[in-house]
């Protein structure tokens, strides 16, 4: 059994896993045997996950590249290719939020949003399927979001992202199965990470800001996620344990799409 979760030998990118939820999955995606790979779009950045790896015992390679500058993807893929090997695992992590009212929203936050969390994983599964075609096998883990199914305010850029980027995942699955590449999506619920950070931040008289009460009253599990909470699922997408998985986006969301929420007291 223990074997069905091995990544020995293989050699995993992750985008944007500096901190966050991508440095979370790359250390369990490592510690199950894998090469880390990851980028980020600024060099400070990089330098951070850099330290952070080293800090966890983990040689992992960085890359300075923007996930929406398809040349610089390509030329950052055909150099991992070179000097550690063909990518075996993506994980489409890079991703951003903004919080906007729509009607205040311009059009180019919106492009951006939607550059980065659903271009972005367009471009870097474009340039690593063609190595995984040639290995005869490959893992895709698309990122999505709570928002690839429900709606809130303030967030319309992002949710049209995050549900095109299920969708997306359906269709690299149905596109490339044929050549035992499975692509499918993890949808983390509310997860305590610097992007959610504005949305937990104690009140002036020390209370909870209340989205942190509505998303603790909406979940099941009563409590925010922490990104450990994600390592087991990417480990199983990204192991022979999940070959015959694909097109499916797991919700590791403590039960919130499952459930109506607690009555305020
Ligand atoms: P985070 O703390 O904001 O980290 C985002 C990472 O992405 C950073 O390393 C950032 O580094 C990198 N990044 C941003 N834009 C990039 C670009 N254009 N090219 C390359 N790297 C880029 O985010 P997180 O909370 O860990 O979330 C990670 C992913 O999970 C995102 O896709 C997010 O939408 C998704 N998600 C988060 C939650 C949550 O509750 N936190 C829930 C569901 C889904 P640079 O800024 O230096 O590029
Ligand atoms: C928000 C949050 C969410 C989370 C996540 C939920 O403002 O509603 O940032 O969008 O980031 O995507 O799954």
């Amino acid at each position: 059994m223990e074997n069905m979760f091995s990544l020995e030998g293989k050699v995993a990118l992750v985008t944007g896993a500096a901190y966050g939820i991508g440095l979370a999955m790359a250390k369990a995606l490592a510690k199950a045997g894998a090469k880390i790979v990851f980028n980020c779009s600024r060099q400070e950045t990089v330098d951070r996950g850099l330290a952070a790896y080293k800090e966890l015992g983990i040689d992992a390679k960085g890359y300075l590249c923007d996930v929406t500058d398809e040349a610089a993807v390509k030329a950052m893929v055909a150099d991992i290719e070179q000097t550690v090997g063909t990518i075996d695992i993506l994980v489409n992590n890079a991703g951003i939020i903004k919080r906007i009212p729509m009607e205040e929203m311009g059009v180019e936050d919106f492009r951006r949003v939607i550059d980065i969390d659903l271009i972005g994983p367009f471009i870097c599964a474009k340039a690593v399927i063609p190595g995984m075609i040639k290995k005869g096998a490959g893992k895709i883990i698309n990122i999505c979001s709570m928002m690839s199914e429900l709606g809130r305010e303030t967030v319309s850029a992002y949710a049209a992202a995050k549900g095109g980027l299920k969708m997306l995942t359906r269709n690299i699955c149905s596109e490339y199965g044929e050549y035992n590449i499975q692509c499918n999506g993890i949808g983390p619920g509310y997860i305590a990470t610097e992007q959610t950070a504005p949305l937990r931040e104690r009140q002036a008289d020390g209370s909870r800001h209340p989205f942190d009460s509505f998303i603790i009253a909406k979940t099941p599990a009563a409590r925010w996620g922490n990104p450990e909470d994600l390592e087991g699922p990417a480990v199983f997408l990204a192991s022979k344990a999940s070959d015959f998985v694909n097109g499916h986006v797991l919700y590791v969301d403590g039960g919130i799409l499952a459930y109506i929420g607690k009555q305020p007291k």
